[in-house]
């Protein structure tokens, strides 16, 4: 599996040495949250703020878009070739739309999940994307409890892939510990947001060491 660092919950204190961190040990992707206080309750990182990031590193961005209207707010950020974004399903009623702009963009293509949403409703999309966001807390604020139904749910979206033959990768976001990230990775989780339950809860702990530590129970390559 590969990890997704939350920049959200990254404080600017010790951004930089997030970031060098990161590079030496090739973390796959930066999740960068965007909410817009409608879709759900809290703001997250903003056009400038994240054209300011994207100057001061590398690491492909894995964008989770909480919005209205993703179709619209999608073309305010500099998405780029090898980047993944998300958008939610959930209020969209230009799913079709969003999936044609990141085709034309070349980006992975991924559609979000609130925890009471079946992924049932995305049949007729599974085709068009390249995996699923799972969301396993009440989406908007960091540091929330994980919705323990959510778990079983990842290993019946996995069976249901395996059965038509796709082989999507599904991304697992909230309250993704260290010991959710195992239970997930066991279900058929692929991608795992590491927010405050793991890299970012200022534990004494070296950054480095955590992400070596979760790599192992993700089946880390
Ligand atoms: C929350 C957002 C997430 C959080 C992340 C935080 O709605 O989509 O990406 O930033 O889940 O991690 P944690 O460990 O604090 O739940
Ligand atoms: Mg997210």
């Amino acid at each position: 599996g590969k990890l997704s660092a939350s920049m959200m919950c990254a404080g600017l204190d010790k951004l930089f040495y997030f970031l060098t961190e990161f590079k030496e040990v090739n973390l796959e992707y930066l999740h960068i949250d965007i909410m817009d206080g409608q879709f759900v309750p809290n703001f997250a990182l903003g056009t400038d703020y994240v054209k300011s990031l994207r100057r001061i590193t590398e690491i492909p961005f894995d964008y989770h878009f909480l919005v209205n209207n993703p179709l619209e707010k999608m073309s305010w950020f500099d998405i780029r070739e090898g980047d993944q974004v998300s958008f939610h399903f959930e209020n969209n009623d230009k799913i079709q739309e969003c999936i044609d702009y990141l085709t034309r963009l070349g980006a992975r293509k991924f559609i979000a999940i609130n925890p009471k949403t079946n992924f049932h409703e995305l049949d007729e999309y599974f085709p068009q994307i390249d995996g699923i966001l799972v969301m396993h807390t009440p989406p908007g604020f960091a540091g929330k409890k994980l919705i323990p139904e959510t778990i079983e749910k990842v290993g019946d979206l996995r069976k249901y892939l395996n059965e038509i033959n796709l082989d999507l990768e599904i991304e697992s976001d909230g309250n993704v510990s260290i010991e959710h990230a195992e239970k997930l990775y066991a279900q058929g989780s692929t991608i795992f947001v590491s927010g405050t339950s793991s890299l970012f809860m200022n534990s004494e702990k070296p950054i480095k060491e955590i992400i070596i530590e979760k790599r192992k129970v993700i089946g880390w390559k």
